[in-house]
Parts: C-alpha cells; sequence; structure tokens
C-alpha cells in the first residue's frame, strides 16, 4: 500500500512542478546557450528534453527522488529537517597552456540536472516550513561573458540554465559564497561528497570554510554517494533507450573493424578505425582507452599500448565501447585477424563463449554478480578439465584454483554513465529489473606458462557483452556484434 501511495505522491509531486510554473519552453531563449537545445539542435532533441531522450520532467523526478531517500533517512536517523545537497560540476582541464582536453560532465551533476557547462553547481534545498522532499534546485553557472565568449563560444547564463534544465532558478556562480555562509547554519545538514570531492578548483573557490565548519559539528555533513548511486542504479526506461543506442553503434563499430582487420595489421589501425566507427555513428566519446591486442599481449588485461603489429596467425582482443547521450557502452570480441581460427585457438574460443552464453542465461533478476562469478568458475573448470588442462574433479578446490588463476577478473560490473557505474554497490546486491551489467568471461594463457600444454600459449580471450535485466529474459545490448565462430570468420573473411 505504501509503495502505491509513494508512487502517487511522486507523480502529483511532478504534475504540480508542471503546473506551477509557466512552462519553460514558453519563454526559450531564441539563441545558442553552448550546450545543444530544442531550439538550436531540433535534430537531437524534441521539446522538453534536457539532453537527448531524456525530458525535465525526467531530471525533476530524479532530483526528487534524491530528496525523498533523504528525508527517509533523517526518519530513521532522527536528524533534522533541513537539508542542503551540493553537486559539483567539472572544470575544464588543460593538456598545457590554453590547450584544454575535451571536457566531460561530472556524472553526478549531469544526472541531475543535464547541465553540460563547467564551473557550475547544483544545490537542492528543502523548503522550509515544508515537509521534504519538497525543495528548491537551483543551478549556478558562469555569467554571460562578450569576451570568453568570443574565443569559447556561446555561453546558456541563467536565463538559459533555466530554460534548458527546467531548474528552479539559477545564479551566476559568483552568487554561491553567499549562500556558503547561509548554509553554515547550524540547523542545515550538508550532503556533500567529501570523501571523493571532485573539483578541487570549485571546492578551494566557495566550500573550503563550509566544509571545514560542518566538519566540525558531527552529523551535519553527509555524503550522498550511497543514495546518489541506489538511484542511479536502476535504470529508466528512457535510459535503457539511450543504452541500446551506444550498444548498437559499438557493435556496427565492431563489426566494421572487423570487416578490415587483416594480417599483418596494426593495433593502432585497429583502434583508429573503431573510435571512427563510434564517432560516424554518433557516439561522442569513446567510453574509455580501449584495448587492442594483438597475440600474447592480450594476456595483458589491461594492455592499452595499441602499438603493436598483429601478425598472422595470431588473435586481437578489442575491448572498447562508446559514450553516446551519456550513457556507455562495454564491449570486447576476440578473433584471429586473418579470419581463420587455428585448431587451439577455437578451442580455447568455443570453451569461452560456452561459458558466456551459460552466465548469459542466468541475467534473471534476483540472482546478484558473485552468484555468476562463482558460476563462471565452475563453468570454466568444466571446460578446463574437458581440455586436460585441469586434472582431478572440475569442482575442487584445485580445479576452481586453475580456473581463477587463467581468469583473475571478475565475471562483470555495473554499466551507466559510467564504465564503472555505481562502484560502490556490492556484488552481492540481487539483481533487479532495470540494472544493467556487463558479463566478460576470459581465459588468458601467457607464452611463458609452461604448466598449460604448449598449444594454448599465448593466447588470451575475453567476450564481454552489456545486459539489461529485466522482469522476463534479459535484453543484451550488444547483441549485434558478431562472436559465434562462423559470424567472425564470415564477417573478417569478407575484408581479406
Ligand atoms: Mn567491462
Amino acid at each position: 500500500m505504501r509503495k502505491a501511495y509513494q508512487k502517487v505522491a511522486c507523480a502529483s509531486y511532478v504534475t504540480r512542478w508542471f503546473s506551477s510554473k509557466s512552462h519553460p519552453l514558453f519563454s526559450f531563449p531564441k539563441r545558442n546557450l553552448g550546450q545543444p537545445s530544442p531550439f538550436t539542435h531540433p535534430h537531437l532533441l524534441k521539446t522538453g528534453e534536457v539532453t537527448p531522450g531524456l525530458t525535465q520532467t525526467e531530471y525533476a523526478l530524479r532530483r526528487h527522488k534524491l530528496m525523498a531517500l533523504i528525508q527517509k533517512e533523517s526518519e530513521i536517523r532522527g536528524g533534522s529537517s533541513d537539508h542542503a545537497v551540493i553537486i559539483l560540476g567539472n572544470s575544464t582541464l588543460y593538456m598545457t597552456s590554453d590547450i584544454p582536453f575535451p571536457f566531460h560532465q561530472h556524472n553526478d551533476f549531469l544526472y541531475f540536472c543535464g547541465f553540460l557547462e563547467p564551473e557550475s553547481i547544483l544545490l537542492l534545498q528543502s523548503k522550509p516550513g515544508h515537509e521534504l522532499p519538497s525543495h528548491t534546485a537551483t543551478l549556478y553557472v558562469p555569467r554571460r561573458d562578450p569576451g570568453r565568449e568570443l574565443w569559447d563560444g556561446p555561453r546558456s547564463g541563467v536565463d538559459g540554465a533555466v530554460a534548458l534544465t527546467g531548474v528552479d532558478q539559477a545564479f551566476p556562480i559568483e552568487d554561491f559564497k553567499h549562500v556558503a555562509l547561509k548554509l553554515l547554519d547550524e540547523g542545515v545538514t550538508l550532503w556533500y561528497d567529501y570523501v571523493r570531492p571532485s573539483n578541487s578548483s570549485l571546492y578551494s573557490r566557495f566550500l573550503q570554510p563550509l566544509i571545514a565548519s560542518k566538519a566540525e559539528c558531527r552529523n551535519k555533513i553527509k555524503s550522498p554517494q550511497s543514495l546518489i548511486q541506489q538511484l542511479r542504479l536502476v535504470k529508466s526506461q528512457s535510459e535503457v533507450e539511450l543504452m541500446k543506442i551506444a550498444g548498437d553503434i559499438t557493435s556496427q563499430a565492431f563489426i566494421e573493424t572487423m570487416y578490415c582487420s587483416k594480417a599483418p595489421i596494426q593495433e593502432s589501425f585497429i583502434y583508429a578505425k573503431f573510435d571512427f566507427e563510434c564517432r560516424a555513428r554518433g557516439a561522442d566519446i569513446l567510453a574509455y582507452l580501449p584495448v587492442v591486442a594483438g597475440g600474447d599481449r592480450a594476456n595483458t588485461l589491461h594492455y592499452v599500448k595499441n602499438n603493436q603489429i598483429i601478425k598472422d596467425g595470431e588473435m586481437v582482443l578489442l575491448d572498447g565501447g562508446c559514450e553516446a547521450s551519456g550513457y556507455v557502452s562495454d564491449v570486447t570480441r576476440t578473433w584471429p585477424v586473418n579470419g581463420r581460427f587455428s585448431a587451439a585457438q577455437e578451442e580455447l574460443y568455443e570453451m569461452v563463449l560456452h561459458v558466456q552464453k551459460s552466465c548469459l542465461n542466468l541475467c534473471i533478476s534476483g540472482t546478484s554478480l558473485e552468484d555468476l562469478y562463482s558460476h563462471m568458475l565452475i563453468e570454466l573448470a568444466k571446460k578446463l578439465k574437458e581440455l586436460g588442462i585441469v586434472r582431478g574433479h572440475y569442482s575442487s578446490s584445485q580445479a576452481l584454483k586453475t580456473a581463477r588463476r587463467l581468469c583473475p577478473h571478475h565475471v562483470g560490473h555495473f554499466l551507466g554513465m559510467d564504465v564503472h557505474d555505481t562502484p560502490d554497490v556490492s556484488r552481492s546486491l540481487s539483481l533487479q529489473p532495470g540494472m544493467v551489467i556487463t558479463i566478460e568471461p576470459g581465459i588468458y594463457i601467457p607464452a611463458n606458462d609452461t604448466e598449460i600444454p604448449e598449444k594454448y600459449r599465448g593466447i588470451g580471450i575475453r567476450i564481454e557483452d552489456d545486459v539489461v535485466i529485466t522482469e522476463q529474459s534479459p535484453i543484451i545490448l550488444s547483441a549485434k556484434c558478431p562472436k559465434e565462430i562462423y559470424e567472425l570468420q564470415q564477417v573478417c573473411g569478407q575484408g581479406q
């Protein structure tokens, strides 16, 4: 009953939120705001969307849910009812004087308001005299500055920030100094990620005295991290749709990359081809530095030098993913660059593929990443026994030890806006519909591993897919990316 009531309460809150103010789009500034808007980029954003596929209502609901969790927590722990949440955006980082790295917004900040400009702060404040989660959402953003905008392009300014995101109000970033003084009040509980502070420049400009004073009184500062991760863990329908796009782009990029694979080939060529195919299909950036590892280099799990030549007869392991509209993919495939598996490569590949499919079949709600990991080790041990690599029973501690040695990483992790999303959420947690994980078993046999039959040495294989847990069977976001031996031979063979 309580759950149903809360749902209704949520819906009516959002309705009230929309009707309580004039719709921001009626007064939408008819100018370039810096980040894409429905006015300047109608091919990317529908009316009412802040970022592609995500509406002002969805962002408002996220903020509302955070304040509701804070209310619940303060009811349980008996704290004050006056709360302020501070989430810092990122600043531009520079390689060297005046030369910026590509800007990436802080993902928690992005999650709660969708604002893409550097040097901004989001403040959520409970309304005095109102019961939580009734709150005010305020953005502090860089002031319009024709001199700077001549160089860096248009800024949103305070009017643009409100129109774009639908927050209640916005002020120039300098004004945060005044509000920081008010937050010093002892009655206010401050929710700020002091454990992992994200932006040292904004921190030293605006937050240092506030945080120092709050840290002195116990219970007056709390990290919102576990609550934020609890929300980010379960994806909405529109988030799943965005992750499908990232999965599709990545699958197509893999196909194109496999298609032009030949022997010998440079790892750097495969890296560039994959990057190109992702971005040409609408990805904003690669989600991480990809692993493009030929032959024995696949046994170095985080090999990212990507500067060697892959020889005829060797396989390449490509672990790559892209980011599109804030959501990422993380996919791995391993294939022979000449399009033909050797007998030993095929045996090991079939083994990993079998284990991977077997884990995918168990991706149902109620299981956990830890359960899937145990399953992966047992299935690996079974197959290692079949290949004669493990002696004795497959479930013996010796067999499982060998499986752990030959696959030293976990079966997977949570995925979302970050590649290693919601990193503090336990892998023992029961999986629920809306959670997204990777399934990535592998087998790594270095060339100098004398305990393993010689024919298998120098081979490293991983197969990784992205999976949405649902009420029924899981959705494989990277399903269009070939992984069957005949498919790989077909795709690679075409380009030979
Ligand atoms: Mn992964």
